[in-house]
């Protein structure tokens, strides 16, 4: 096992479920809740954090900002705005990559030791997945060999296929 894969997992289900130090929110750039899993984090969260939303002034896309969890049983929520799919030619894949290394960038400076993504973009925003989790793990693999925090990275899918996706995407990765 290299040490890369033990930095990472791949679990399906509910993220607002997972006890982590901090989970992502896939938001829009008012930060105030919306459908998807980012309206499942506000319901869990209780209204409290639309509350601190508020105060932030919405976030621009592939930028970060965090807030705390509430109700969740993770600390913090750490609130990215990735892009909408437009076919990739507008630099889809760069704002995508960003949005997974401002939100580490984020979590170390809290002090996270395991942080949990979902699959950003991939539902609403109509990111094809399977690009979407090249991007999520190449971003990720590249920020936990230059950080000792977090510690794990955990990817969160909703769905089995979508895990099964990411399994490959860090075998791709392992082959290099
Ligand atoms: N836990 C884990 N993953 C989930 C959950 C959950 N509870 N619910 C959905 N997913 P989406 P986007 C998966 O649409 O594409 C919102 O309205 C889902 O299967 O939530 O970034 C925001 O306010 C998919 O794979 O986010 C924005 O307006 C992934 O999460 C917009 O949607 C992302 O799907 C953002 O769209």
């Amino acid at each position: 096992m290299s040490a890369l894969s033990e930095r990472i997992s791949i679990h399906t289900g509910d993220i607002t479920r997972l006890a982590v130090d901090a989970i992502v929110n896939a938001a829009n750039s008012s930060l105030l809740g919306g459908g998807g899993v980012d309206g499942a984090i506000h319901r869990a969260a209780g209204p409290e954090l639309e509350f601190e939303c508020r105060m932030l002034n919405g976030c621009k896309v592939g930028e970060a900002k965090l807030t705390r969890g509430y109700k969740l049983p993770a600390r913090y929520i750490i609130h990215t705005v990735g892009p909408v799919w437009q076919g990739g030619g507008k630099g889809e894949s760069a704002l995508l990559a960003s949005c997974y290394r401002r939100s580490l960038e984020i979590a170390a400076a809290k002090d996270c030791k395991t942080v949990a993504f979902p699959a950003i973009s991939t539902g609403i925003y109509r990111y094809p997945r399977n690009e979407a989790a090249d991007t999520a793990v190449g971003t990720a693999s590249d920020f936990l060999q230059q950080n000792a925090l977090p510690e794990t990275v955990v990817f969160c899918c909703f769905d089995d296929q979508t895990a099964e996706l990411y399994r490959r995407a860090v075998a791709r990765l392992e082959e290099r």
